[in-house]
């Protein structure tokens, strides 16, 4: 059964998103339609891990064909084209997912900035702790109550301690010494912080990551990819420099929703 707004406690979920800095919503994406992303997410992170045999700081490719990068080794990051099965308006406008941005930034002023994926092959390593934002840079000693974006991510899998679920440090979001950053990953390695753990995900499940939460990927002990895909949403008003590349024609027959939150999309032409 997948889930709806009336079966979802969003006080709740919005209490342990504001305390822990990410929160987990089950069931919130059939099985089957799951599979059907990964069949085709496939070829694309294949054809980087053929293509890019050293690490890079940069992405490239045509992102029908493979956009992305050896981030780390062995772990592959994947711009998503916005082509079905992935542009699918019952993941990108769940209703879930949208009243819950809806409560918790109070308005539906939004937009859907990257579509991207993170993606561990077996041999891949530990990452280094660290934030996927430069806020505390930005807005030096003030941890903002809401974050103005955050990630909104689904594994096409279950993830777990064999294939490199990801590892967060709850709570952390709020930390915005300017001298710490930069310093996470030495830090975190010689001091001793117990409150760290593994979010091992079920199949179907989406969760929201406050970007300013510590975290690291680990390693893929499986023998085969553990990929994730993540959509970014972000208030109006801000920008993490990202958008999504779709044809005028995409565009156009998005729903009203569907076009409000892409309205920064990146025309191209695609044949
Ligand atoms: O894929 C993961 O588990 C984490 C990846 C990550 O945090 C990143 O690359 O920024
Ligand atoms: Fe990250």
């Amino acid at each position: 059964m997948v889930a709806t707004c009336e079966n979802v406690d969003f006080d709740l979920k919005l209490d342990e998103f504001k305390i822990n800095g990410y929160v987990v919503f089950d069931d919130m994406i059939p099985h089957e339609k799951l599979d059907c992303i990964r069949e085709a997410f496939m070829p694309l992170v294949e054809h980087i891990k053929a293509r890019d045999t050293e690490v890079s700081n940069v992405e490239t490719g045509d992102v029908r064909v493979g956009m992305g990068r050896q981030q780390f080794k062995n772990r592959y990051t994947v711009t998503i084209p916005w082509v079905e099965p992935f542009a699918d308006p019952e993941i990108y406008e769940h209703p879930v997912m949208l009243e819950f941005l809806d409560r918790y930034w109070e308005t539906d002023e939004y937009v859907i900035s990257c579509y991207h994926s993170n993606n561990p092959y077996p041999g891949s390593e530990i990452q280094p702790w660290h934030r996927d934002t430069g806020l505390a840079k930005y807005i030096p000693h003030v941890g903002l109550e809401n974050c103005p974006v955050v990630g909104v991510k689904f594994p096409l899998e279950d993830t777990s301690e064999e294939n490199g679920s990801i590892e967060v440090l709850p709570s952390t979001q709020y930390l915005a010494d300017p001298s710490m950053e930069g310093r996470y990953n030495e830090v975190l390695l010689r001091g001793s912080f117990p409150s760290s753990q593994r979010l091992n995900l079920k199949k179907g499940s989406m969760w929201v990551q406050d970007v300013r939460m510590l975290h690291r990927g680990t390693p893929n002990l499986s023998d085969t990819v553990r990929p994730e895909l993540v959509l970014c949403y972000c208030r109006s008003w801000f920008s993490i420099g990202q958008t999504v590349e779709m044809p005028c024609s995409t565009y156009h027959a998005l729903s009203d929703k569907g076009q409000k939150m892409l309205l920064r999309r990146r025309p191209v032409e695609w044949d």
